[in-house]
């Protein structure tokens, strides 16, 4: 067959004129352009992984070694078969009566082929349905020791962990930036079992009762009649919920907050919400609450670059995660603990640490580090593993306890549930990335998707014909040991403490802890989710809430909606602000930042050169930006191009640098816009030319400067930047003789992310 059909390709190349490989010759397909693009026709062996897989072999869910290296489990091998191993020897046509005849029914290929792909598709996660995630590894420091025996915690102890970041409320295919809570869910593989630590980037919830969940989710969903709008909470049904439910108030005013619309994922913190309870080696027990801090500190956007990021990058945050880990810029996040007394009551300086929409400041309980991850490696395949990991909050190791938060509660129930719909049956947890890399041995059995080969013939407790096994272990080593907490003396009702019904003395500390600039963007992004909304009840019944707040708040959102303030209902508390609330102030590492140099064919090269490098030295990236694509190339030393004026914008840089900018009709368009007549200047491309500045490069320097990001220019720079319209006396304006000068004032603006001062503008 392999020669009859390689006699047929010869003279199908022959008639064709092209050279005499089998896939060259297919009849209708063009000549190759380049010989380095051509469809490799020689069998050879399967690539070379694109991350490390020579990793141990896998253990099979019994714990029995399979034999099996990651690489034999991957796709490999030069021929290409079908699901049973049997070699194909034509993939492209299907088996039919004549080459214009019917198909034929018997083509098992085909049907193999399109059966297997019309079911490639899960179920989305009904929240959380659009992640990113990445590999790393947990190093512990040892200081939880004195409160709990959980040994992925011990000194110098180190875990591998798979992480996967999220939005709420969009589908698989939304945007990135859109205002939302992100999820922060860590998988530790410990040797005592898997521990999954299921957080958010906000560190409180919008209801206190899981039975409310549905409720909250319904509503923040696209409306059920039309499906829109996608991702957003600036709709009807969303804002008639929080309003009414005045337990979403705490949640929701951080969604408004600059904390909705992170930077990066790198860039923000986790929180697992609920108090937890931590178990010592002697039984004693602590209550305490988890912080994941970035070392890169906590950024956000400013709305209109999210906006726009939703239009010229939708995987703004899963490109900015994955390139940061290939480029070696490994992200990392220090985990920590806030502990508190294991009391009857259960509250913290009269906190209520059962209730999910409180948080305790970090200033009445600092947060003490215990552990440092860091995210070396990208999943080498979206769907089993990004996709298919499964969290369970209920998922515990031994040390580690859960509490009576009723939210809890409901999570350890529907985490499980979950994935029996999503992953189809109870074995999602013999899936590679959902594997526990202790030894299992369970009696669960069968199911669908059971891939383990159990032995043995008494999968039941007791039994004698297995010899007993397998054996409990001790309450000292097991994990699920019930720490002895009181239950209250009570009759069964449906209610909720009476501590759970202040909703407003929390938003309110929130609220007088930010900045003047961060209360500027939560006005504004109340001003526009209220505005989106249609109806006028629900915009009262806001102000209403926002009257509770704060009587400032409530007032610049009312003149924004254009509708009388309220008076508040309650009165306003008046707690202590907590300066840990708040983005502004510190100064963070500017490590991983983008950098965009503005260059043009002549002007200052070699600064561009040493500047280009100064940003690489002090672990930045630079993105060199000029008229056209290719290289810029003065003295036979060439600098790459990496974004043209019509690639480059504004919402990918941290900061921009300008060595010189060159109005159209430059000689460095090229001949098309030479042809097209377009606007002349000097001509002599050093970024001088009287005529003006290329629309693109005027609407990337303006925007740039619209949003806060630190801009420099230097030489003939200085006169681009005049041009473009930017005020080069305004703070955070750099301008100076020599590019590597410009360059170091502007590292020590990233580190504050933004130049604050800038702000309130139109794009706050
Ligand atoms: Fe979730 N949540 N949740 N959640 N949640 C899910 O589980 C649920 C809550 C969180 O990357 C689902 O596997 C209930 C709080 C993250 O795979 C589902 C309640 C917090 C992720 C579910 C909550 C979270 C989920 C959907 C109220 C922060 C994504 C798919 C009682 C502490 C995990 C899945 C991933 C996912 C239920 C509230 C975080 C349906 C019932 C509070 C990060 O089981």
């Amino acid at each position: 067959l392999k020669a009859a059909a390689e006699t047929a390709a010869e003279k199908a190349a022959d008639a064709l004129g092209v050279g005499s490989g089998p896939e060259e010759g297919v009849p209708g397909k063009p000549a190759p352009v380049s010989p380095s693009v051509d469809e490799p026709t020689e069998p050879h062996g399967p690539l070379p992984p694109k991350h490390d897989q020579s990793g141990p072999a896998p253990m099979s869910p019994t714990g029995q070694e399979t034999g099996a290296t990651q690489a034999d489990v991957a796709q490999g091998g030069p021929y290409l078969t079908t699901a049973q191993g049997a070699r194909l020897y034509d993939s492209d046509h299907s088996l039919k009566a004549g080459a214009r005849g019917p198909v034929l029914i018997q083509d098992h290929h085909l049907r193999e082929k399109i059966t297997h792909f019309d079911h490639e598709r899960i179920p989305e996660r009904v929240v959380h349905a659009r992640g990113a995630a990445a590999h790393g590894v947990f190093r512990g420091y040892g200081t939880a020791a004195n409160v709990t025996k959980a040994a992925f915690l011990a000194n110098g102890v180190e875990t591998p962990v798979f992480v996967r970041f999220s939005t709420v409320l969009g589908s698989r295919g939304s945007s990135d930036t859109v205002r939302d809570t992100r999820g922060f869910a860590t998988k530790f593989y410990t040797q005592e079992g898997v521990f999954d630590l299921v957080g958010n980037n906000i560190p409180v919830f919008f209801i206190q009762d899981a039975i409310k969940f549905p409720d909250i989710i319904h509503a923040g969903k696209p409306h059920p009649d039309r499906e829109i709008p996608q991702a957003q909470s600036a709709h009807d049904t969303f804002w008639d919920f929080v309003t009414l439910h005045t337990e979403a108030t705490h949640h929701t005013l951080w969604n408004m907050s600059d904390r909705g619309i992170p930077r990066s994922y790198r860039t923000m913190e986790g929180f697992g919400v609920h108090t937890f309870r931590l178990v010592d080696a002697e039984g004693g027990t602590t209550l305490v609450k988890w912080h994941w801090k970035p070392k890169l500190g906590v950024h956000s956007l400013v709305w209109e670059e999210a906006q726009l990021i939703n239009g010229m990058d939708p995987d703004f945050h899963r490109r900015d995660l994955a390139d940061a880990i290939d480029a070696g810029a490994f992200p990392q996040w220090e985990l920590g603990i806030q502990t508190f007394p294991d009391t009857p009551d259960q509250t913290f300086e009269g906190i209520d640490l059962l209730d999910p929409t409180k948080i305790v400041p970090e200033e009445l309980a600092p947060v003490q580090p215990i552990g440092l991850m860091t995210l070396n490696a990208n999943p080498s395949n979206y769907f089993a593993e990004t996709e298919q990991v499964a969290f369970h909050v209920g998922h515990l190791v031994p040390g580690i306890d859960v509490t009576d938060d009723p939210l809890l509660a409901g999570r350890l129930f529907s985490y499980l549930d979950t994935q029996i719909t999503r992953l189809g049956g109870p074995n999602f947890g013999q899936l590679p990335i959902n594997r526990t890399h202790a030894p299992v041995n369970d009696m669960l059995r069968d199911g669908m998707h059971q891939t383990a080969v159990h032995r043995g013939v008494a999968p039941y407790r007791p039994n004698s014909l297995d010899g007993g096994c397998p054996f409990q272990a001790g309450v000292d080593t097991g994990a699920y040991v019930e720490t002895p907490v009181g239950v209250p003396e009570a009759s069964k009702i449906r209610d909720a403490p009476t501590s759970f019904a202040d909703h407003f003395s929390q938003p309110r500390l929130f609220w007088l802890s930010m900045t003047p600039v961060e209360r500027e963007h939560i006005i504004a992004a109340y001003t526009f989710e209220l505005g989106k909304c249609y109806e006028q009840s629900v915009k009262e019944r806001g102000l209403r809430a926002l009257a509770n707040i704060d009587t400032e708040l409530c007032a610049e959102v009312a003149a924004g909606l254009g509708l009388p303030a309220p008076e508040a209902t309650e009165p306003l508390a008046s707690p202590e602000p907590s300066p840990a609330l708040s983005q502004v102030g510190q100064v963070w590492p500017p490590d991983g930042r983008i950098v965009g140099i503005v260059a043009g064919p002549a002007g200052d090269l070699a600064g561009v050169r040493t500047v280009r490098e100064a940003v690489q030295e002090a672990g930045m990236v630079p993105l060199v930006i000029a008229p056209a694509g290719g290289v810029l190339d003065a003295d036979g030393d060439p600098i790459t191009v990496q974004r043209s004026y019509a690639t480059a914008r504004s919402v990918e840089f941290d900061a921009l640098l300008v060595a010189g900018a060159p109005g159209r009709g430059d000689d460095a368009y090229g001949a098309r816009d030479a042809k097209a007549g377009a606007v002349t200047g000097d001509g002599d491309g050093d970024g001088a030319d009287g005529a003006g500045i290329d629309p693109r490069v005027s609407l990337l320097l303006t925007e740039a400067f619209r949003h806060g990001k630190a801009i420099g220019g230097w030489q003939d720079g200085v006169a681009a930047l005049e041009r473009a319209g930017v005020p080069t006396s305004a703070p955070g304006v750099v301008t100076g003789d020599r590019g590597d000068a410009v360059l170091e004032r502007i590292v020590e603006l990233l580190g504050a992310h933004r130049v604050w001062e800038r702000f309130p503008t139109a794009a706050g």
